[in-house]
C-alpha cells in the first residue's frame, strides 16, 4: 500500500536521507540515542554488549536507507535479477563489515573511544551468524558481498535456522557439541510478518494434474541487508522461518483443554527451520532435510513468481527477468516446483513450461565424493511430495525418450536400487542450462567422470568452469587492516579492493628492503595476535618467531588432517632422537589445527582426539621446548578465521588427489602473505593405487610405521581409541592414500624448513604470491557467472 499522491510531499519532507557525506553521520549522537531509547539503558548501565547494540542500531539506520533505495530502484528499473538459492550462508559477524563497506569505521572507532569503549572489544560482542558448515556456505556469503559491491540486482534466499552450526568445545581432548542459539539479539534481521507463504506437504498424489495437500506450514520472511563496498547498493538476503499456518494451530483442541497436542502441532511446524544439518560433504537422506528443502524452495519460488507477475509480462519473458542459481543440488527441487507452478497453476503446456524452467536455472556442483551426492528414497519422496514425484517421472521419461536407447540405465534420474532413489544431480543437470564446477581441475573431472554421459548428450557447451573466489574486503581489509594499508600505499590507494588484479603492482617491491621489513613486521604482529589468542584459549605459550603451520577446515578423512598429525608425530620423534647440537639447527614450529567434525563422524572425532593427545605430550616435553608446539583451536568459525588466516607462514591443503573440489581457505591464506602446501593433481592415479592396496602388497613407509608403533605403545595415551584410525591405513586399504603420500609430505616439510631459514627470500616469495592473487577475488568469479551464466547487468542510482 503506497501513500496517496497529495500526502507524499509531507512524507518526503521527513523521509530519512541516505548519508552521502560521512561527516553528516552523527555516530555518537545516534549510538547514545539508541542505547537510551531502543535499549532503555543509560550511561550508568552500559556495558560492552549495550555499546555493541547501540552502535549496531546506529549503523543499521544508515544501512536501511540505502537498502530501501536500492530495492525501490531495482523495482523501478525492473531488469533481470539473479536469485542465489543456498541452504547455507556462513556470514560471520556483520558490524565491522557494515562499517567498512559503508565507510564509517574510523568515525565509529573514534566515536566509541570517546564514549569509553575500545572498538575491538565492542566488535567481539557480536555472535557469528553461522548458518553453514564450511566452504559452500562461506562461498555463498562472499558471493553476496561481491554481487552488492558490483551493483548487480541480486537476492539470496535461504533458511533462517534457529540453531546454526553447533559450537565445538574440547573436553578432555574430545569434541563436545553445544547448541548455537544465536538469535537472542540480532539487529541485522527484519521480520516481515506480512510476507508469508503457505507450504503444503503430504496429501494426495493420485490425480495426475493437481495436488491436494495434507499438512500446511507457514513460511515467514526475514530480511537481512547486504551492503556493497564503496557503493550505495544494498541487496537483500531473504531467510524463511517456519511456523504453524494460521488456522492450523488448533483452537478446538486448545479450548477443549488439549493444550499438549495443540502445542505439539505448532512445534512440529517450527521444527522445519529449527536446525542446520551439521554434515559437510555427506548426504544422509533424512525426511526432515527434504522438508527443509521443499519448504525453502517453494517459499522462494512463490516469492520470485509473485514479483515477476507484478510486471505483467508474458511467461515467455520469465527467463529474461529471472536467473536462479542452485548452490549444489540442495535446491534442485526448485526445478520441479517451477514446472509444477507453470503447468498445474498457470496452465501452461508441458513443453512451454519446461523451456522456461531450463532457461532459468544454473547448477553449481561442489563435490565428486559419492557419499555427498544427494539421493532421495522414492517411497519417502512419494509420501511427502506425491505430485512432485509424478513430475520427476515425467521429466525423466521425456529425457530418456529424447536420448533413445543410447545410454540405458546409467543416466536415469531414478536409480534402480532397493528402494529406488532419485539422483538429484542428474535432475539438476537436466533442468538447467549451465552446469559448472568450482575450479579448473574439478570442472574437468566432473565432465570426464560422474557427468560424462551428460556431456555427450548435451554437448560440452552446457558444462563450464567458474573458479571460486573470496571477498578481499573481509579477508584482507577487515581481517588484516595493516597489510591492506601497506598494500594501498604502494598500489595507488584502496582501489585494489575493488579490482584485485592491481595487486600485481606489488611485484615491483620484491627487492624493496623497507617494504619487505614492514611486510614481515605485519606478519609478526598478526602472529603475536594469534599467540595471545592461543594463550588465553589453550593456556599454551607459543613463540611468535616460530614457523606457524596451520590447517583449519572441517575435519574429514579426505582432507587428511591425519596425514598432518602423523607428520607432526614424526617430527617429534625425530627431534627427540637428536643431540642438543643437532637440535640447535631445527626451525621452531607451531602446528595449529582447527575444525569441527560432524557429530556422527567417529573417525573425524578420533583425529581430533589424537591431535589433542599429541599436543598434551609434546607441549609439556622439556626436551622439545619451543621447537614444536601442537595446538587444537576450539570452535573454528568465520570470526576465528579472521584472526587465524593473517597469522600463517604455511597452511596445509593436503586432501587426497581429486577429492577437494576447490578449497577457498587456501586463497585466504595466500592473500594474507602465507605460503601453502598442497596436493598436486593425480586424480587419475588414485583408483589404481587403491586397487593395488587391496590386491598388490601394500608396504608401509618405515617412518610411518614408527609413528604407528609409538601411538600403539601408548606414547600419547591409551592406544585403544586410535586403533581404528591406524587400521584404516594398515588393514582397510588406506582409501585416502595416507601411506602413499607420507614420504613426499615429510620431504616437502623439510623444504619448508630450509626455505624459512632465509627470511629475506621468504618475504619475496610471499610478496610474489600476493601479487598474483588478483584472479581469486569473488568479484572476478561473480563477473564470470554474470556474463557466462546469468546474463545480468549492474545497475546503480543517485545516492
Ligand atoms: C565445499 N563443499 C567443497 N559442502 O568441499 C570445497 N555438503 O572444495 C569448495 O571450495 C567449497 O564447497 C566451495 O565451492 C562444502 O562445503 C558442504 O558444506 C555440504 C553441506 C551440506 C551437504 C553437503
Amino acid at each position: 500500500a503506497s501513500i496517496p499522491l497529495p500526502q507524499r510531499e509531507t512524507w518526503q519532507k521527513y523521509s530519512a536521507q541516505a548519508f552521502s557525506s560521512k561527516e553528516e553521520f552523527e555516530f555518537q549522537k545516534e549510538t547514545v540515542r539508541h542505547v537510551e531509547t531502543s535499549l532503555a539503558r543509560s550511561l550508568y548501565n552500559c556495558d560492552e554488549l549495550a555499546a555493541y547494540a547501540g552502535a549496531s542500531l546506529a549503523i543499521r539506520d544508515r544501512l536501511v536507507i540505502s537498502w530501501n533505495k536500492t530495492q525501490q530502484h531495482q523495482t523501478f528499473v525492473d531488469q533481470k535479477r539473479l536469485y542465489y538459492l543456498s541452504l547455507e550462508f556462513l556470514m560471520g559477524r556483520t558490524l565491522d563489515n557494515a562499517m567498512l563497506n559503508t565507510g564509517v569505521k574510523s568515525i565509529a572507532k573514534d566515536g566509541l573511544g570517546e564514549l569509553g569503549f575500545r572498538i575491538e572489544d565492542v566488535l567481539e560482542q557480536e555472535h557469528d551468524a553461522a548458518l553453514g558448515n564450511g566452504g559452500l556456505g562461506r562461498l555463498a556469503a562472499c558471493f553476496l558481498d561481491s554481487l552488492a559491491t558490483l551493483n548487480y540486482p541480486a537476492w539470496g534466499y535461504g533458511l533462517r535456522y534457529r540453531y546454526g552450526i553447533f559450537k565445538q568445545e574440547i573436553v578432555d581432548g574430545y569434541q563436545v557439541e553445544v547448541p548455537d542459539y544465536w538469535l537472542s539479539f540480532n539487529p541485522w534481521e527484519f521480520p516481515r510478518f506480512d510476507i508469508t507463504v503457505d507450504i503444503m506437504f503430504y496429501g494426495n498424489g493420485k490425480q495426475c494434474t493437481s495436488w491436494e495437500g495434507g499438512e500446511i506450514v507457514q513460511a515467514v520472511a526475514y530480511d537481512v541487508p547486504i551492503p556493497g563496498f564503496g557503493t550505495s547498493v544494498t541487496n537483500n538476503l531473504r531467510l524463511w522461518s517456519s511456523k504453524a499456518a494460521s488456522g492450523e494451530f488448533d483452537f478446538q483442541k486448545f479450548n477443549s483443554g488439549d493444550y499438549e497436542s495443540a502445542v505439539a502441532d505448532e512445534q512440529r511446524a517450527e521444527t522445519i527451520s529449527a536446525v542446520l544439518y551439521p554434515n559437510d560433504n555427506l548426504d544422509r537422506g533424512k525426511e526432515l532435510r527434504l522438508k527443509q528443502q521443499y519448504f525453502w524452495v517453494a517459499a522462494s519460488l512463490h516469492d520470485i513468481v509473485r514479483r515477476f507477475k507484478k510486471s505483467r509480462r508474458p511467461w515467455k519473458e520469465f527467463s529474461e527477468q529471472v536467473a536462479i542459481q542452485l548452490n549444489d543440488t540442495h535446491p534442485a527441487l526448485a526445478i520441479v516446483e517451477l514446472q509444477r507452478l507453470l503447468i498445474d497453476t498457470e496452465g501452461l503446456e508441458w513443453d512451454e513450461g519446461w523451456d522456461i524452467v531450463t532457461q532459468t536455472f544454473g547448477y553449481t556442483n561442489h563435490t565428486v565424493l559419492p557419499e555427498a551426492l544427494e539421493k532421495w528414497s522414492v517411497p519417502l519422496f512419494q509420501n511427502l511430495l506425491p505430485r512432485h514425484l509424478q513430475i520427476i517421472y515425467d521429466i525423466n521419461l521425456f529425457f530418456l525418450q529424447s536420448v533413445e536407447k543410447r545410454f540405458p540405465k546409467a543416466i536415469s534420474i531414478i536409480e534402480e536400487s532397493t528402494p529406488k532413489s532419485i539422483r538429484m544431480a542428474f535432475l539438476a543437470i537436466i533442468g538447467s542450462h549451465k552446469v559448472n564446477g568450482v575450479a579448473e581441475l574439478h570442472s574437468d573431472l566432473i565432465q570426464t567422470t560422474i557427468f560424462k554421459d551428460f556431456v555427450k548428450i548435451f554437448g560440452p557447451d552446457k558444462f563450464t568452469n567458474v573458479t571460486n573466489g573470496i571477498t578481499p574486503r573481509r579477508w584482507l581489509h577487515q581481517a588484516n587492516p595493516r597489510l591492506s594499508e601497506l598494500i594501498a600505499s604502494k598500489v595507488g590507494g584502496l582501489g585494489f579492493l575493488k579490482d584485485l588484479t592491481l595487486l600485481s603492482e606489488l611485484e615491483n617491491y620484491v627487492d624493496d628492503k623497507d617494504f619487505k621489513r614492514e611486510w614481515m613486521e605485519i606478519k609478526y604482529a598478526n602472529k603475536v595476535r594469534l599467540a595471545k589468542h592461543i594463550k588465553s584459549a589453550n593456556g599454551v605459550t607459543v613463540n611468535p618467531s616460530a614457523l606457524f603451520d596451520i590447517q583449519v577446515k572441517r575435519m574429514h578423512e579426505y582432507k587428511r588432517q591425519q596425514l598432518n598429525i602423523f607428520g607432526v608425530i614424526h617430527r617429534y620423534l625425530t627431534i627427540k632422537a637428536m643431540t642438543p647440537e643437532e637440535r640447535k639447527k631445527v626451525v621452531p614450529r607451531v602446528s595449529i589445527f582447527g575444525g569441527k567434525a560432524a557429530p556422527g563422524y567417529w573417525m573425524a572425532k578420533t583425529i581430533i582426539h589424537l591431535i589433542n593427545c599429541v599436543g598434551n605430550i609434546v607441549n609439556k616435553d622439556k626436551d622439545i621446548g619451543d621447537l614444536l608446539k601442537v595446538i587444537f583451536l576450539e570452535d573454528y568459525n568465520v570470526s576465528k578465521a579472521e584472526i587465524i588466516c593473517p597469522a600463517s607462514d604455511i597452511s596445509e591443503h593436503i586432501s587426497t588427489a581429486g577429492t577437494e573440489a576447490s578449497g577457498t581457505s587456501n586463497m585466504k591464506f595466500v592473500l594474507n602473505g602465507g605460503l601453502i602446501i598442497g596436493t598436486c593433481d593425480g586424480a587419475n592415479e588414485v583408483e589404481d593405487l587403491r586397487h593395488k592396496h587391496f590386491y598388490g602388497k601394500h608396504e608401509l613407509d618405515p617412518d610411518l610405521r614408527r609413528v604407528f608403533d609409538e601411538i600403539e605403545k601408548g606414547a600419547f595415551g591409551p592406544p585403544e581409541g586410535f586403533s581404528a584410525l591406524i587400521n584404516s591405513v594398515t588393514v582397510h586399504g588406506d582409501y585416502y592414500l595416507v601411506s602413499d603420500d607420507f614420504r613426499s609430505y615429510i620431504q616437502t616439510h623439510a623444504l619448508v624448513d630450509e626455505a624459512y631459514k632465509d627470511q629475506d627470500e621468504w618475504a619475496a616469495k610471499t610478496i610474489m604470491s600476493v601479487a598474483r592473487m588478483g584472479f581469486f577475488s569473488s568479484d572476478r568469479c561473480i563477473q564470470d557467472y554474470a556474463e557466462s551464466i546469468w546474463n545480468i547487468e549492474p545497475s546503480t542510482f543517485e545516492a
